[in-house]
């Protein structure tokens, strides 16, 4: 039975300010979510959002105060083994809050495999691989520091893809910065680009052609999420990858794409899917209409980049490996025994449940009160 549900929200500065359109970060407000059940078992989950209400429309207080007031008390006293039949409770009587849910449903799946003696991996299907590919974010705003961090992470064995964040500046200042990368890097390296919805379609088109001829491999969310027509206009009319990424709320945005041609390429997230198991389908989809597949984060810490390293392990197909490098971004470790990240992959933890467990004295100094 599930006696009590937890939202913790902690405060972590970052590395650096991480630059994106749409915000930049200094510091990331972790939610995380503990499950305790009569069997003395508890799960975890994480619903981390990016620049508080800047990326989305839920907030790490918006978070808190639906699980608080309004999920949670539809949970207590449920059977805790019963996670699709309490999941679907959820879903039924509660509209939107995708993050919420998705820390929800991790929390539950996590407390059942760990019951269960598996990894939350076996729980969805079953894993195909052991490590993912991660990309890192360069995102200081500078070309000559991201230069720099770029030939670190290629020095430590620790990153050989890079997205950059675009889109603030004029396209023709963004296009240098990102070509200059491109060529201090060299051809075995892969860059790519985030926009976050920042370009018109006939930016878009004056950037993605001048990107494409750049040897640049993947252009993500170049144009603002509503507009998917454009966004199938540019699929259809460049060969270089486009991405959805903020245009892709779960399972039913996976089906329009799916039917009108819409993108090359899905940003799989598992909060922005609204949880594991839609997220699965989300994937689901994208293998059936031929859509590449690419494991996308909201700069996670620990148990939410774990949790998406489970789901992105059963993927057959991941042709743009992955970005969970969200704990690398804080200057805080909050699991006992941080991820392992070496060779440019993630090991996909094989502990029960998540196979992460997170630090207690570390978020009693760090959590909110
Ligand atoms: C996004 O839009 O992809 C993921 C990596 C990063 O640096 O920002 C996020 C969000
Ligand atoms: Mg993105």
């Amino acid at each position: 039975m599930i006696t009590n549900i937890e939202v913790i929200l902690a405060d972590v500065p970052t590395i650096r300010p991480h630059k994106l359109s749409v915000a930049t970060m200094q510091s990331q407000t972790l939610v995380l979510v503990r499950v305790r059940c009569a069997d003395g078992i508890e799960g975890w989950g994480e619903a981390t959002t990016i620049g508080g209400l800047n990326y989305g429309e839920e907030s790490p207080d918006s978070i808190k105060v639906n699980i608080d007031k309004h999920i949670a008390p539809l949970l207590i006293g449920m059977e805790a083994s019963q996670v699709a039949k309490a999941m679907a409770k959820i879903r039924k009587i509660i509209q939107g809050n995708r993050f919420a849910k998705c820390a929800i449903e991790t929390a539950l799946l996590d407390a059942q495999a760990r019951r269960l003696g598996v990894p939350l991996s076996e729980l969805l299907g079953g894993r195909v691989r052991d490590a993912l590919p991660v990309a890192w974010t360069l995102a200081s705003g500078d070309t000559a520091k991201d230069i720099a961090e770029a030939e670190q992470m290629l020095e430590l064995r620790r990153h050989n893809i890079f997205k950059l964040k675009i889109g603030s500046r004029p396209v023709a200042d963004d296009v240098a910065h990102v070509l200059a990368i491109k060529k201090a890097l060299g051809d075995a390296v892969s860059v790519r680009v985030d926009v976050n919805q920042a370009w018109s379609e006939l930016d878009a088109v004056r950037g993605i052609a001048a990107l494409e001829a750049g040897g640049i491999d993947l252009i993500e969310q170049p144009v603002r999420a509503e507009h998917t027509a454009a966004m199938a206009r540019l699929a259809q009319r460049f060969s270089v990858a486009l991405m959805a990424d903020e245009a892709l709320h779960g399972p039913l945005d996976a089906l329009a794409f799916a039917r009108n041609d819409g993108t090359d390429v899905f940003a799989v997230k598992i909060t922005q899917s609204g949880g594991l198991v839609p997220a699965a389908q989300v994937a689901a989809v994208a293998q059936l209409a031929g859509i590449g597949l690419y494991g996308g984060t909201m700069l996670e810490g620990g148990v939410g980049t774990a949790a998406s390293a489970h789901l992105f392990a059963t993927f057959g197909e991941l042709a743009f490996g992955t970005e969970l490098f969200g704990p690398l971004l804080l200057t805080q470790e909050v699991l006992r025994t941080p991820l392992v990240y070496q060779d440019f992959m993630l090991q996909v933890p094989t502990g029960p449940g998540l196979g992460v467990e997170p630090d207690m004295d570390k978020l009693r100094d760090l959590r909110r009160r």
